[in-house]
């Protein structure tokens, strides 16, 4: 199964017949998943912990008009909302397009997908290991707030949380990008 799952998502990140960084990326937030899932003992089936990570940023590559018709015919309410926020689209798009191409069905690798840029309160332990290794895997994460997070992530998955999203939020602040109302939910509860 993993083989050829891996080989879709190659497919999928294969632009001109070059292999987009993306994928590369993504080879790390498996290996960093499955890592966190056996170094807290959290005993999720492997299996999810792999599709959960191989197709959280499947929809990155999606044209920005694709993405909003699907957010539009998926998430009536948040539709909206999402508007303003581009760089998040892809994370809820994501959950529509693993299930519908990649017949992933399982809801709670849905939700890992859809929440992985934004968190949210009170995540599963699939959810948190998505979206810790999206921000913390070795292949592409190399700045120096990624790194003092992963180290963390070995200590406190919630202390990992808290520590990426205040440093996205100070990050998108910086970059005068507004904040989603999820993103500032999420760091309230993990604070
Ligand atoms: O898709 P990746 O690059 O692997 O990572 P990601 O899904 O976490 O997306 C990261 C981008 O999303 C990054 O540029 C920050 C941005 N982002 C996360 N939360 C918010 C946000 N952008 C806005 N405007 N508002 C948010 O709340
Ligand atoms: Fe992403
Ligand atoms: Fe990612």
């Amino acid at each position: 199964m993993y083989k050829e799952i891996l080989e879709k998502v190659q497919k999928e990140f294969t632009i001109n017949q070059k292999l987009h960084p993306r994928y590369y990326h993504t080879i790390g937030v498996i290996e960093m998943a499955l890592t966190l899932n056996y170094h807290h003992q959290l005993n999720l089936d492997p299996a999810k912990v792999f599709l959960a990570s191989a197709f959280h940023d499947i929809a990155k590559l999606l044209d920005k008009e694709s993405m909003l018709t699907i957010l539009q015919q998926n998430f009536l309410e948040e539709a909206n909302e999402l508007k303003d926020y581009p760089a998040v689209w892809h994370s809820f798009v994501g959950a529509v397009y693993a299930k519908e191409k990649y017949q992933i069905n399982d809801e709670e690798i849905l939700n890992a997908i859809k929440y992985h840029t934004t968190g949210r309160p009170n995540m599963t332990d699939l959810e948190k290991i998505v979206f810790i290794s999206d921000y913390i895997e070795k292949n592409t994460r190399t700045e120096a707030s990624m790194i003092e997070a992963r180290k963390l992530a070995y200590n406190n998955l919630d202390e990992a949380v808290k520590k990426i999203l205040i440093d996205t939020i100070a990050y998108l602040e910086k970059n005068e990008k507004s904040i989603y109302r999820l993103t500032k939910d999420t760091l309230e509860f993990y604070k």
